[in-house]
């Protein structure tokens, strides 16, 4: 009965939390700002090969120019319509990243803006990605169509028609977030062009959406929109596939909409999951590492097969969206490898790894004045290309943390034990912690002001194990610390403070 019960409410509701990944893969990668060409090779000659299961795109659908040359990353944040045409490349490169990204097995999710159109003050003319017209002052984008009937303004009771208090649910969803043209949704009409956009991009391949800004649409007008999805393209996925949604919700706590509340439609991103652990790395606020023992829900975050987590996002490392100044970046490279390590690690949500591309930050009162600064560009604009250095990092300013040693060798771990269950936690009270996940992998951590030597049981099989964070097994040779396991399972394991990086990670598959 109960089982009934359960389908017939599920009949009703249409929710994927599943990524879609291919199996043996966990994590997917956040190309911010990437030219589809680019994500393409990259698919093809790194992500593939080293077991990432997706990227993140940026919006791929049409949006104003707000300032050329020097142009902002968050002009993708304005649409002006349902075209595939931007910074990042035209429809046909697109199509040409999905296919070759899809053959490798690294699946698309698109960051589909739906909230929105362009800000209030955008104007009017062509001045947008494909050159299509809008004018904003009507309320009119032509390319779509849109016009005046197909926004809140009616329906926001704000002074100013923009959001101006986050502790009024109606205000937050139904007035203009940062003066952005608030569709309104719940209008079947809308609905429709909104699905059709998304329908078009899975029939072209992707599998799944981030939904920008979802805390500003009402979750049950986010359902009536995802349930008009199609099923994935079967030459890629298995027939009934249903596309991954994960919804950007910020919920910190103490504000009027909560997280929970869209747990009906996917995934939600968990905000505080990057905020709190940068805490606890940087030892801010009292934290200690030892008390990452029951890190996720004991922490307060969402349920494990709801959360999409991360340590930084395009946002909040550069202090847009909300986590403040705990968040950790690549600046603080030393930092945020532990970061990321520990999440790679460490059994809870669904992981995203971020890559970005330098910028240069200058604090002002607290304040990055560059905070807007767009990705490596020509001086006509154009995004310039993620160039391949001899030893593997990337040039033209682009970061790609994915592709440092330590990171792509902890989502290769993650895939490793993927499935097996915490076991074995050890800590000294204070910043020295270890864990196991089955008999798979172990990691260890040294966070304090001195040196560790510890024997620790690590539920692997005996044997002399690579360390993938110092080096990684190279055909029969390790080029790191070299580890070894006793029969009974323990290990020896000395970390310098003053190490590179201070932590140690081994698995079955990098035993020598
Ligand atoms: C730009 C200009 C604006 C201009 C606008 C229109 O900067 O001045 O008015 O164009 O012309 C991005 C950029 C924006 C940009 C926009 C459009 O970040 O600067 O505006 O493109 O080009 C809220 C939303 C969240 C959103 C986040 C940035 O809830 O959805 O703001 N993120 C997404 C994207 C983002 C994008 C958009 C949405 C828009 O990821 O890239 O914007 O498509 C509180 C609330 C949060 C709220 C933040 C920031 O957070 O809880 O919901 O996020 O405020 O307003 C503590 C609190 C925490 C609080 C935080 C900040 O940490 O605990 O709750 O402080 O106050």
């Amino acid at each position: 009965m109960k089982f009934l019960l359960l389908l017939l409410v599920s009949g009703l509701c249409y929710a994927q939390y599943n990524p879609n990944f291919r199996s043996g893969r966990t994590t997917m990668v956040h190309l911010f700002e990437w030219r589809w060409a680019d994500i393409a090779a990259e698919c093809e000659r790194y992500l593939g090969p080293n077991g990432f299961a997706g990227v993140q795109i940026s919006p791929p659908n049409e949006n104003l120019i707000i300032t050329s040359p020097n142009r902002p990353w968050w002009e993708r944040y304005q649409p002006i319509s349902y075209k595939l045409c931007t910074r990042s490349g035209n429809e046909q490169q697109f199509r040409d990243m999905v296919t070759r990204c899809n053959n490798q097995g690294v699946y698309i999710y698109v960051d589909a803006i739906i909230n929105h159109m362009c800000g209030a003050g955008g104007g009017s003319g062509t001045r947008s990605t494909c050159g299509s017209s809008y004018n904003t002052g009507n309320r009119d984008f032509p390319a779509v169509p849109y016009s005046r009937l197909d926004f809140n303004d009616g329906k926001c009771k704000s002074g100013s028609g923009d959001i101006e208090n986050y502790n009024d649910a109606y205000q937050v969803r139904d007035c203009r977030l940062v003066s952005l043209l608030d569709l309104a949704l719940e209008k079947d009409y809308v609905r429709g062009k909104i699905a059709a956009y998304m329908n078009n991009l899975i029939s072209i391949g992707v599998a799944g959406f981030r939904l920008d800004a979802s805390k500003h649409m009402w979750p049950g007008d986010i359902n009536a929109i995802t349930s008009r999805l199609n099923n994935l393209n079967t030459q890629w996925f298995p027939s009934g596939s249903r596309p991954f949604i994960f919804q950007e919700v910020i919920d910190l706590g103490g504000e009027a909409i909560k997280a929970s509340e869209y747990y009906g439609n996917g995934r939600v991103t968990e905000f505080k999951y990057g905020a709190k652990l940068g805490n606890v790395i940087r030892k801010w606020n009292g934290e200690r590492m030892s008390y990452l023992r029951n890190w996720g829900e004991g922490w307060g975050f969402m349920p494990n097969d709801r959360a999409l987590v991360f340590v930084d996002n395009h946002d909040n490392q550069r202090g847009h969206g909300a986590g403040g100044a705990s968040i950790l970046t690549f600046f603080d490279a030393r930092l945020y490898k532990m970061g990321i390590g520990f999440m790679l690690a460490h059994p809870y949500g669904f992981t995203r790894v971020m890559s970005s591309y330098r910028w240069p930050r200058y604090f002002v009162n607290g304040k990055d004045i560059n905070d807007w600064v767009g990705p490596p560009s020509y001086s006509d604009g154009s995004t310039k290309p993620v160039t391949i250095n001899a030893d593997s990092t990337c040039g033209n300013d682009w970061v790609c943390e994915h592709r440092w040693r330590q990171i792509k060798n902890m989502v290769i771990f993650r895939n490793v034990v993927d499935g097996q269950t915490l076991i074995n936690w050890w800590d000294n009270g204070g910043n020295q912690i270890a864990f196991g996940r089955g008999s798979k992998g172990f990691i260890v951590f040294n966070n304090e002001d001195w040196n560790m030597d510890v024997n620790l049981k690590t539920g692997l099989p005996a044997g002399t194990y690579c360390d993938v964070i110092s080096g990684q097994k190279e055909g029969t040779r390790c080029t790191g610390k070299q580890i070894s396991v006793g029969i009974d399972g323990s290990a020896r394991f000395q970390i310098s403070n003053t190490a590179e990086d201070p932590f140690v990670a081994i698995h079955v598959n990098a035993k020598l």
